[in-house]
């Protein structure tokens, strides 16, 4: 499995982000893909490189994702907040006023003058700084995501895009979630576009993928399946529950299983047969993993149980589906464990595969 992985990353390093009440260090830092580096050398699954993908092309599979409007926020959030104030240049930008969506009155189509507007206009939490180094990084993570669904495409079984931020919270038009550009949607993008009729997406982190659910929700193309915390008490909150099954074209090609805080590695595999079962009803030919580790029993923002001996089990479970995959590195916040419990996983996967 050849590994890309993003050089930009590091220039994404939040100060803090809003937790319980206050300000406190960001838990998505940039140590975080350096233990899976490290993990990686120690014990190689494949060639290790930065994604090569050319400017436009990588452009246009952004694009096929994400809103212009979005994007042209993103690209020059930086610039736009430094020069409200030239002091914002030591400072990461948060927002800290959105809309009400559903509440008469919103106008979605009027562009707020107001740069602090703006960011709560594309944003749905206050836990995501965006910084001097976002932008880059974040286009960095698209780039691996588009060079592992291209090795797919040139006949290679599986591929790792390494990056971070994550992705699976950023929507077409929305940041959130520590994510800005949804990784693992542009991979699945680019497959379907690579030939693959239908490709399905299989998000294996604690919080619900919402982001790249509400990309394909009306899509009978990509199915979209999620296993993670129970949106009724925990993060992301306003989507992620079983009842969303997808609407229009795409009704039924959505599968949310939300489990209760505090389950364990047995409930969770249950799951996991479950949606492994759906990709494979679907037909899929391809498959993308947003692969969070943040069902560790340590993660100090999640509430599974997953034990470090449980992943190459769930690595080998992936691989009995018998697709070409790309993983998306996701979550996973206890930074110390996160490389193991990664690499554990995909060798589980190699192995099996
Ligand atoms: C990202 B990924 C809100 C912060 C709440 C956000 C958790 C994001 C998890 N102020 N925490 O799915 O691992
Ligand atoms: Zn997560």
């Amino acid at each position: 499995m050849k590994t890309f992985h993003n050089p930009h990353h590091a220039g994404h390093a939040g100060q803090q982000e809003m937790f319980r009440g206050r300000m406190v260090p960001c838990h998505e830092v940039p140590a975080r893909l350096d233990f899976v580096l490290a993990e990686l050398e120690r014990r190689p699954l494949g060639p290790l490189a930065p994604p090569t993908v050319d400017d436009s092309d990588l452009g246009a599979a952004i694009a096929r994702v994400h809103d212009p409007r979005y994007l042209a926020f993103l690209a020059t959030a930086w610039d736009q907040w430094v020069a409200m104030d030239a002091a914002n240049a030591q400072r990461d930008a948060l927002p800290s006023v959105w809309p009400l969506a559903n509440r008469h009155g919103f106008r979605n189509d009027v562009l707020p003058r107001n740069f602090a507007a703006r960011l709560g206009l594309f944003s749905f939490d206050s836990g995501s700084p965006l910084t001097a180094g976002t932008w880059a990084a974040a286009r960095g993570g698209a780039a691996c995501a588009l060079a592992a669904a291209r090795a797919l495409a040139n006949g290679d079984r599986s591929a790792f895009a390494l990056s971070r931020p994550p992705g699976h919270h950023a929507g077409p038009d929305f940041l959130g979630g520590y994510c800005f550009l949804n990784n693992a949607a542009i991979a699945a993008q680019a497959l379907r576009e690579a030939g693959h009729g239908k490709v399905a997406v299989l998000d294996v982190d604690y919080h619900h993928g919402n982001g790249t659910q509400t990309i394909f929700y009306e899509r009978a193309d990509v199915f979209t399946a999620s296993i993670h915390g129970d949106p009724a008490t925990e993060y992301p909150f306003f989507l992620g529950h079983a009842d969303e099954r997808g609407a229009g074209a795409g009704l039924g090609f959505n599968l949310n299983l939300p489990l209760p805080r505090g389950s364990g590695v047995k409930v969770w595999r249950a799951a996991l047969d479950t949606a492994l079962q759906a990709v494979r009803d679907f037909g899929a030919s391809a498959l993308v993993v947003p692969l969070g580790l943040d069902t560790f029993e340590g993660d100090p923002i999640s509430g599974f149980t997953l034990k470090t001996g449980d992943y190459a089990a769930v690595g080998a479970a992936l691989a009995s589906a018998g697709l070409p995959t790309v993983f998306t590195f996701e979550g996973g916040y206890a930074v110390d464990e996160v490389g193991t419990n990664a690499v554990n996983l995909l060798e589980g996967f190699q192995k099996a595969a």
